[in-house]
């Protein structure tokens, strides 16, 4: 497969990916299976860079998070993902793990899909294992269900998987969207509200929202058809219809876990301020939709044409919010292979 590098050594790079239709709730939390197809794109800012070397001598695995020694849940979740890898390599070598994360700290933006889908290639490429894009996705999702995506550029969507556990692993992947980009030319705003550590991690929030939420099956049966319209939306080149969808989808996504018990709630003032500003935009007759994901700030799809107006009115409503500006990024890529 394409993913063989240098056995013993390898680097790989991934970008962020933000859902457009959400995944949110999780079949079998061990392997990683969500109960929904979602549907996302790759973006072009904050890159996560990652080597992996192997250490045949080291008692342990050591890894390196912007240049600090990672501890607590952030290592345990690597090492266990580091296992699966030797597991399948058939492989007891320990290895070194260094990863650069671009995404500012506080940003509120998952690292955990570019994280993931870095960490996957290099891993899989520094253990020998040769791996093709669709058996990548597959073992990003292990580290992160949203990793899946992060393996391919533009928009791609990951299939839930069906039947038993073991049926659904395998069906559990990513592969990219057949859309009509150049009629599409979206851009991304992203407001930043609050740049503080979230209160629920977002593996809890969905575990209770799918134990507790009288919400959360009349979603899961309406993003069926958000997926369907969305495909069919992306493919005609109707950002409009592309934004409306995504829209509805995450403010649906998260009235399941304000009816969670206890709910939960990611929204802040602030994230109304800026869902107000985008009305207006609407008002004024631009394209603007908005999407969130586990915590306040806002993701704004536009025109590229008009995402200078956009992100204005947005940075005033943000209050002294950073603002961001991405575009439709690559997938993931093993560094000089
Ligand atoms: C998404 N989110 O589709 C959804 C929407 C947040 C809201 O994927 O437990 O870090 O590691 O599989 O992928 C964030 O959850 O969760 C996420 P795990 P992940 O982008």
């Amino acid at each position: 497969g394409e993913w063989r590098g240098t056995p013993g050594r390898a680097t790989a790079v991934a970008h962020p990916n933000i859902a457009l239709v959400k995944y949110w709730g999780k079949r079998d939390e061990k392997l990683v299976l969500p109960r929904t197809d979602s549907l996302s794109m790759t973006l072009d800012i904050f890159p996560t860079t990652t080597t992996v070397r192997l250490a045949p001598r080291a008692g342990q695995d050591t890894v390196t998070f912007n240049g600090r020694p990672a501890t607590g849940e952030a290592l345990r979740r690597i090492v266990a993902f580091l296992d699966l890898v030797r597991d399948r390599a058939g492989s007891s070598e320990r290895a070194v793990v260094d990863t650069e994360n671009t995404v500012p700290t506080g940003a509120g933006l998952a690292s955990s899909a570019s994280g993931f889908a870095a960490l996957a290639a290099a891993a899989a490429a520094a253990y020998g294992l040769g791996l093709d894009a669709t058996e990548l996705s597959r073992l990003a999702r292990r580290g992160s269900g949203s990793a899946s995506r992060s393996v391919f550029g533009g928009f791609a969507v990951w299939h839930a998987g069906s039947g038993t556990p073991e049926e659904a692993d395998l069906g559990s992947y990513a592969e990219p969207v057949p859309a009509a980009a150049r009629d599409l030319d979206p851009a991304l705003v992203i407001a930043v509200v609050d740049a503080g550590p979230k209160a629920v991690s977002s593996r809890e929030a969905m575990r209770r929202t799918v134990d507790t939420s009288p919400l959360f099956e009349p979603w899961a049966v309406s993003s069926k058809d958000d997926l369907t319209q969305m495909r069919a939306a992306l493919l005609a080149g109707d950002l409009e219809a592309v934004g409306e969808i995504a829209e509805r989808n995450a403010l649906g996504m998260h009235a399941t876990m304000l009816a969670a018990r206890p709910a939960v709630r990611y929204l802040a003032p602030a994230t109304l301020r800026v869902l107000d500003s985008v009305l207006q935009l609407r008002r004024d007759g631009l394209l603007a939709y908005v999407t969130m994901d586990a915590g306040p700030n806002v993701k704004v799809l536009c025109r590229r044409v008009d995402v200078e107006r956009v992100a204005a009115v947005v940075r005033g409503a943000a209050a002294g919010g950073a603002v961001h500006i991405a575009r439709p990024g690559p997938g993931t890529r093993l560094l000089n292979a």
